[in-house]
């Protein structure tokens, strides 16, 4: 059914490949790699631009192979991934003509984010980018109080006049150089507004008519905007296609005030940090992420989960390990998240469900070892067949000798024929469709 806004008509068909990709690759990478103590080490530090400058001087990332990152985000069973194209530091990842803060001014030389771009096309992912709406470096930024501006308390700095509007042409000019010398962009990723800053503070109208005058299908993020406009219901031009929560899976999801789904993705770290950090060991395990991964599915949402490439321009080996780990569940499990969204059915304590949006089948994510047969509410005489996901094979629907004090649940066993209580396999996460 089409919705009678158009705001919100238009964004439920251009986000149609996204709610079906559920999984993607954020890469946060750029001159903050070199300290490697996150990349809000300039404002953690209050790092000077002369000081921060000896990065720039440095920048060499010469193991930087972007074929070998799309091919780990493949592997990882990731549908997209998008870039920091510039940070809050200001340094550009491309060539732009505005500036000369830009990787093909260093050492390197090149163009990272048309590497970037070109490399994962042709592992046939989709592509995005992420731009900072804050510029530590630009002259004109800021025109008014940034609370965490690295140079925040430097007087000079402080007093110095600046032109505000010019610094919002040069975001604007920026963008406009990424979205037409750059080909085919699926997703903007705007980072971020601080709660005084409202769309108009960008000039967003006008930046997000120009997106999609240019490439009419780019998704945007909700960020230009530092209210919750997406979530009214009645969502305007700069509202954003899609909720993008940091650090957290809303509880229910995210949703409309009169509860229709609003589409949203969970930007996640795989450590604390989302640029590199040299002694972050702090890793989440695969099966935590594959675990996160489901929650976001079971409530309508995707799942951003980053990497950050060190100064050579690697990711990190624990990174890689997880993200093979997490594929090789997807690559038997996947049916289970891609094209999937909630269930409609209450969550059991057991784990969660998921359920293919346009087959209506349903998936059992069974995170808890059971005792006995897994119990169904409701559900009894009201599925036909029960496949275990990763092998395909029969779990008898019979009810097993016990559960006939039970006659509205449905109980099923793990490849345990006659259905007594035996425990589940010691998997991780074992995944039933039920039909
Ligand atoms: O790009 C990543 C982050 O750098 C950026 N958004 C993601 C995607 C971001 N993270 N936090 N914020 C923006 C908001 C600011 C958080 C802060 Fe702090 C809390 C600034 C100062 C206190 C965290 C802790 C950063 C510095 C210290």
């Amino acid at each position: 059914m089409q919705n009678s806004n158009p705001v919100i008509r238009d964004r439920n068909q251009r986000t149609e490949w996204f709610l079906e990709a559920r999984f993607g690759m954020f890469i946060h990478w750029g001159l903050y790699a070199i300290p490697a103590r996150g990349e809000w080490v300039r404002s953690v530090e209050k790092i000077s631009n002369e000081a921060y400058q000896k990065y720039f001087e440095e920048f060499d990332p010469v193991a930087y192979d972007p074929g070998a990152w799309a091919k780990a985000a493949k592997k990882a069973g990731m549908k997209y991934a998008v870039l920091t194209a510039k940070h809050h530091d200001g340094f550009c990842l491309f060539d732009s003509k505005l500036t000369e803060y830009k990787s093909t001014n260093t050492k390197c030389g090149r163009d990272l984010v048309r590497e970037f771009l070109e490399a994962f096309r042709a592992e046939g992912l989709k592509v995005g980018l992420y731009y900072s709406l804050l510029d530590w470096h630009h002259e004109d930024y800021p025109a008014f109080g940034d609370p965490f501006h690295p140079m925040r308390e430097n007087e000079e700095y402080k007093d110095r006049k600046r032109d505000f509007s010019r610094y919002v042409d040069y975001l604007h000019g920026q963008v406009k150089e990424l979205l037409t010398e750059y080909g085919h962009i699926d997703i903007m990723w705007y980072d971020f507004s601080y709660d005084n800053m409202t769309g108009e503070t960008w000039r967003a109208a006008d930046l997000v008519n120009m997106a999609r005058q240019l490439q009419p299908h780019i998704l945007i993020d909700n960020r230009l905007d530092g209210s919750q406009s997406i979530k009214t219901g009645n969502p305007f031009t700069y509202s954003g296609d899609f909720a993008s929560p940091e650090q957290l899976i809303p509880a229910n999801g995210v949703t409309d005030g009169s509860g229709n789904p609003v589409p949203w993705e969970a930007c996640i770290t795989l450590n604390n940090n989302w640029g590199y950090h040299s002694s972050d060991r702090n890793y989440k395990s695969p099966k935590l992420i594959i675990r996160k991964l489901v929650e976001c599915v079971s409530k309508n949402g995707n799942m951003l989960l980053n990497v950050g490439p060190d100064a050579k321009g690697q990711i990190p080996e624990e990174s890689l390990s997880i993200l093979e780990q997490v594929g090789s569940w997807l690559r038997q499990n996947g049916s289970s998240i891609y094209g999937c969204g909630k269930a409609g059915l209450p969550k059991p304590d057991w784990g969660r469900f998921t359920r293919n949006i346009k087959t209506g089948k349903i998936y059992a994510h069974v995170f808890e070892q059971s005792i006995g047969a897994v119990c169904v509410e409701n559900l009894a005489g009201k599925v036909g067949s029960i496949r275990l996901l990763k092998d395909g094979s029969e779990i008898p629907v019979t009810r097993p000798w016990n559960t006939h004090d039970y006659p509205e649940d449905l109980f099923f066993n793990f490849g345990i024929p006659d259905g007594a209580t035996y425990p589940l396999p010691d998997d991780i996460d074992t995944v039933a469709e039920l039909e």
